[in-house]
């Protein structure tokens, strides 16, 4: 499979760097009880790409260690399938149980670097009403394009600075390693909340 033989390369090449610093301090990392272990070459927390959040904040997805994820990448002036694919995270966290959704971290990463400025995402937070446990980043185009290449997800700038993309829901384990992935919107909620309730740790 590409993404694998992609990450497997990536994973030789970065094997001499440590894939985690333990003294990060990052308040996510520091309940992960096996942060220390080593990362498999399938996961996505190998990427050493520093992204941005809503607060200004820099943001490795290693720092998302220990706990499900779910991920999809959007961007924030999308009229039609991003407003629904947010829709149906949130209805898949709906769906979770209580302690599970307070584990579960969702992650908006944004195709859009010009627009989606970390004041932007800031706006979109308080439009779609997203508390804490939402995540949204912004980065390099590189890096968005790297990350893009690894889940599968297929985007196009066009003319007018939008985008056409797939609809892809990806779920991480503890470790990054992709569980399950969606395409499509308004799928059903019930192999997502399975494949968090087996990621949990
Ligand atoms: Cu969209």
């Amino acid at each position: 499979m590409k993404t694998q033989a992609l990450l497997l390369a990536l994973a030789s090449l970065r094997l001499a760097a440590p894939a985690l610093s333990a003294a990060s301090g990052h308040a996510c990392c520091d309940a992960a009880p096996a942060a220390a272990a080593p990362l498999s070459d399938r996961s996505l927390y190998q990427l050493d790409a520093i992204w941005t959040d809503d607060t200004g904040a820099a943001v490795k997805l290693a720092e998302l260690r220990g706990r499900p994820v779910v991920l999809a990448m959007f961007f924030a002036s999308c009229t039609y399938a991003c407003p629904i694919l947010v829709h149906d995270l949130q209805a898949i966290r709906d769906a979770l149980p209580a302690e599970t959704r307070a584990r579960t971290k969702f992650v908006l990463v944004s195709f859009d670097s010009d627009r989606d400025t970390a004041a932007a995402l800031h706006a979109y937070r308080g439009k779609l009403q997203l508390d804490a446990g939402w995540t949204l980043l912004r980065g390099a185009d590189a890096d968005i394009q790297e990350l893009a290449m690894l889940l599968g997800v297929k985007y196009r700038r066009d003319a007018n600075g939008d985008f056409s993309h797939s609809n892809l829901v990806t779920i991480l384990n503890a470790q990054g390693e992709i569980a399950l992935q969606r395409e499509g919107l308004r799928g059903e909620t019930g192999p997502a909340v399975r494949a968090i309730a087996l990621a949990a740790p």
